[in-house]
């Protein structure tokens, strides 16, 4: 007879192989709700314990998010390719002219709107290259169509960068204080039916990453302005981090920084009170002029912010991190960043932003399994049925990017979580026949 010999030593938890003490004060920290610091994130980027960081994260998502996890029935609406700009990381723009261009007319937008009322769509996300032959009114009637055929969809439109170059078209721009003009666009778009701001063209805030990959574009501070003044109008707005180009971990860690100070001060308006002395600035510029307590929503029972604060202003709902498709842009020679990376990127985002509700794994860019695998990392979030998607794409050449809301269920279900299908503002979206309502 065989007999087995009992091993010598005995198998040890799947972390064990990398185990990394570094992470036990992060895990402290963690566990506290307090804040790490961007020594703490650049050991969660470079840990060879990545089951670690994951577990974490999961931590965090959990606590805030018990049990559940969100995706949205929506539609993405890329109204203009032409693009002033010449963004390197970007194989969207066309100039006028140039073969595949095209602009959007009133009767598309409005077949458009019509066919995401029948679809049952919550959201239209709207944004576009800055095409400068477009006047200011373009806008106000694209939302002002949309508002006609589908009243109740909420219409989350136009990055920071549009917002400036509106300004500029309609002329009331003014360089000494970008906010002046940003706020009378921003004044007339509510006033058209914007309900909120999507969070893209934040790409990396650093004035090095800037110059080498999006140097026309407007810098950190104006993005940081627009949102600013978006939510002193009570609108809502999200971020992203396009990563995996020409950045670098430590710059990955800075933008994060400079985003969670900025939700610092949304917070505090909302009436958050916070820790005036948990916080030491490391690497925040200095004319970046935060001047809120440090405010966390991580720890165990936090109050998040909802939509009925919004009498008192908007706040940043939730950060996707956006990996870079290097295929068609003028950066096409990068590699561009593989699954590990984006998972533990999701990961750190959880972490380091411990006063956002919401990290999202954008399916469209991180494909519906993986997005489905970082429910586990971080990510409470899944985005939705988006039908068409024009800025990257992820299979193939065609813009028709949708999944079923049935796919996207069984991927959050399959993680092991309910689904809950969210309006923009995450509330839960109750459904009756045809009707809808947000609760
Ligand atoms: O602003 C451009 C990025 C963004 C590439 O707010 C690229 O909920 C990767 O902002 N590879 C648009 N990214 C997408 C976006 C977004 C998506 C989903 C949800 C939300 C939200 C926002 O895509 C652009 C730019 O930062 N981008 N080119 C590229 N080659």
């Amino acid at each position: 007879m065989t007999t087995i010999d009992a091993p010598s030593v005995l198998p040890q938890p799947l972390t064990s192989g990398n185990f990394d003490p570094r992470l036990e004060p992060i895990r402290a920290k963690v566990f506290a709700g307090k804040r790490l610091s961007l020594e703490d994130g650049a050991v969660l980027y470079d840990t060879a314990d990545i089951w670690g960081v994951l577990d974490m994260a999961k931590l965090v998502r959990d606590r805030m998010h018990p049990g559940v996890a969100y995706y949205n029935i929506n539609r993405h609406l890329n109204y203009s390719n032409v693009c002033a700009l010449s963004c390197k990381f970007c194989e969207f723009y066309r100039k006028k002219g140039e073969d595949g261009e095209y602009t959007r007319d009133l009767d598309y937008i409005r077949e458009q709107g019509r066919k995401a009322v029948e679809s049952g769509a919550t959201e239209f996300h709207i944004v576009g290259g800055l095409n400068p032959y477009l006047p200011f009114e373009y806008y106000t009637d694209m939302l002002k169509a949309l508002r006609e055929v589908a009243p109740q969809v909420h219409l989350k439109a136009f990055t920071a960068v549009e917002l400036v170059h509106l300004a500029r078209i309609a002329k009331v721009y003014k360089r000494e204080d970008p906010k002046i003009g940003v706020r009378w666009v921003l004044e007339r778009l509510k006033e058209a039916g914007l309900g909120s701001l999507p969070g893209g063209g934040a790409e990396v805030f650093d004035e090095r990453v800037h110059k080498e990959a999006f140097k026309t574009k407007i810098g950190a501070h104006e993005w940081l302005d627009v949102h600013l003044v978006a939510h002193e109008l009570g609108l809502n707005s999200n971020c992203t981090m396009l990563y995996g180009h020409v950045d670098k971990v430590d710059e990955r860690l800075r933008h994060f920084e400079i985003l969670r100070r900025s939700q610092d001060q949304a917070l505090q308006r909302l009436g958050y009170e916070g820790d005036p002395d948990g916080y030491i600035a490391q690497g925040v510029p200095e004319s970046a002029p935060f001047d809120a307590p440090v405010i966390t929503l991580s720890a165990e029972g936090a109050t998040l912010p909802n939509a009925s604060m919004f009498e008192q202003g908007g706040y940043y709902q939730t950060l996707t991190p956006l990996p870079f498709f290097p295929d068609g842009s003028e950066l096409e020679f990068l590699p561009g960043p593989a699954g590990l990376e984006n998972l533990r990127t999701i990961a750190v985002a959880r972490l380091m932003l411990d006063n956002f509700p919401h990290i999202k794994a954008f399916w469209i860019m991180q494909t519906l399994p993986m997005a489905q695998l970082m429910l586990e990392a971080g990510a409470d979030d899944i985005d939705g049925t988006v039908v068409w998607y024009d800025i990257t794409k992820a299979v193939g050449e065609g813009t028709h990017q949708e999944t079923t809301v049935t796919d996207l269920q069984k991927a959050i279900e399959e993680a092991g979580y309910e689904p809950v299908e969210r309006d923009t503002l995450y509330r839960r979206v109750v459904r009756d026949g045809r009707e809808w309502r947000a609760e």
